[in-house]
């Protein structure tokens, strides 16, 4: 099949479709992927994007409600991002910060970091990506814990249905049990305790009476364990992959207060909701947790590159330091040039056209307004925004909230419609979710609107005429 319908063609495209479908069949191994399923649909190539939108082989443009996966903040196409990358290859592509050396980008960056962080954050150590932020973590705390004095401080909290990235510790850390069913995870020395999901846990409750018995659940879990013998506790502050939940207003005081009470350290996975996507530079500042150290990736630079790392509170920072000893913990390309150079890019950008406020005061606000419409459809049984995060939770009874059996693949049915109509939105189970890039304007948010309507209407009426229940 000749490809003669581009809208918008792509400068490298020299091939079908149907060939590109072929040899990605043939030699790629997609992330997360049935691989024999896909290569029998064939793969869709997307190969070009501006602004809020991406297009497809055969032209077709789509509105990208998930900022690619979580990540283009300040959207598709932006020059400043483009061109710092490019400098900084011709200038210096390369070199590593291990043997006492490091490059103007890093120290840049670092410094513009401990600007826009909370108070308290003035180091960072950086990866690639937030897997490998969350891999330093676990060495970075029992590191602490063996500095101050306490090995025995060995044991990392995580929850239920939280993502943490998909590397032994990243893996571990997070809550997929579909993922620790493969490849022998978790690793030993990490705990979970159950999800602050009132929609699901509950029902008959206050919000905020949930919030604090979701909360007691961590209590629980370090009595049990042996407080002695906890050394972190991590978690997202509003959980992105497993469905933007957000938690009731007395989750995350109720957090901090028993991460005080028995000294253990809060780690907050800022890898999604870092860099303006709650309407806060972290998401910390806008559940109100204090935590003592911050993983971020994702939108530290939109995207373009890749880029991870840890913000280190002084409470770590200065045990580390004094200690005067090695770290014996980092990587090929902790601190690269290039990465950080789009970084510094990227923020200053955010700065200069006030994203972060303009999430908190204006699309924020807006799109929350908008969620809250939806509650109106037959289909639709809790919305929940955050910021420029949001969830629409389908139901097949609205009276009772019942939801959908497993086999009816709600979810995925719904996605379906979304995607014939041009719309990137994700399923996770019978929840869809966006997070749409934060440079939307209001006009685009209506139209995200309309296209998630009707996919919506499309969806109820294939559970009309197929009897899915
Ligand atoms: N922490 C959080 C909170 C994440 O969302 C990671 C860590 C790992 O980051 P890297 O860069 O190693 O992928 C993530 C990643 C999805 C999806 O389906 C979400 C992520 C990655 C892939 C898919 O929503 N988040």
């Amino acid at each position: 099949m000749q490809n003669t319908v581009i809208v918008a063609p792509a400068t490298v495209q020299r091939r079908s479709t149907k060939e590109y479908q072929q040899l990605d069949a043939a030699h790629f191994l997609h992330p997360f992927t049935d691989t024999k399923a896909l290569n029998a649909k064939g793969v869709r190539i997307i190969t070009k994007a501006e602004g809020v939108y991406i297009w497809d082989s055969e032209g077709h443009k789509i509105f990208d409600a998930m900022s690619g996966l979580w990540c283009v903040n300040v959207g598709y196409g932006q020059q400043a991002l483009i061109d710092a990358a490019t400098r900084q290859m011709q200038e210096l592509p390369f070199y590593n910060a291990f043997f006492q050396t490091s490059t103007v980008p890093a120290i840049e960056l670092s410094a513009l970091l401990a600007e826009v962080a909370p108070p308290g954050f003035k180091h960072v150590f950086y990866g690639s990506s937030g897997s490998e932020s969350n891999d330093t973590v676990v060495r970075m705390v029992r590191r602490y814990w063996d500095l101050m004095g306490q090995p025995q401080r060995h044991t990392i909290i995580g929850r239920m249905n939280g993502y943490h990235g998909s590397t032994m510790a990243g893996a571990s850390l997070g809550g997929m049990t579909y993922m620790h069913a493969q490849g022998g995870l978790p690793i030993p020395g990490v705990a979970h305790i159950e999800q602050p999901h009132y929609f699901l846990h509950g029902q008959g409750m206050t919000e905020d009476a949930f919030g604090l018995k979701a909360a007691g659940w961590l209590e629980e879990k370090i009595l049990e364990l042996g407080a002695d013998k906890v050394a972190a506790f991590i978690a997202e502050p509003i959980q992105g992959a497993g469905g933007v939940i957000v938690p009731p207003k007395t989750y995350w005081p109720e957090i901090q207060r028993i991460c005080d009470k028995y000294g253990i350290l809060l780690v907050s996975d800022e890898v999604i909701c870092g860099f303006g996507r709650t309407g806060n530079w972290f998401g910390c500042q806008t559940v109100g947790s204090r935590p003592d150290l911050m993983t971020f990736a994702k939108g530290v630079t939109s995207g373009y590159i890749p880029l991870g790392g840890v913000m280190v509170g002084e409470r770590v920072a200065k045990v580390l330091i004094e200690q005067g000893a090695d770290f014996n913990h980092g990587y090929t390309y902790s601190g690269h040039p290039v990465a950080c150079a789009v970084a510094i890019a990227n923020i200053k950008l955010i700065q200069k056209m006030r994203l972060v406020e303009r999430v908190r005061e204006d699309t924020g606000p807006y799109l929350a307004e908008q969620f809250q419409q939806l509650r109106e459809h037959p289909l639709v049984g809790d919305v929940q925004t955050c910021g420029l995060m949001g969830a629409i939770q389908l139901v097949k009874d609205k009276a009772t909230n019942a939801r959908f059996s497993d086999a009816a693949d709600i979810g995925m049915v719904c996605r379906g419609y979304c995607f014939d109509g041009g719309l990137i939105m994700r399923a996770v189970g019978d929840r869809m979710i966006i997070a749409p890039p934060m440079t939307m304007d209001h006009a685009q948010i209506d139209e995200l609107m309309r296209l998630a309507r009707k996919a919506l209407d499309a969806t109820l009426a294939e559970v009309r005429a197929k009897n899915l229940s």
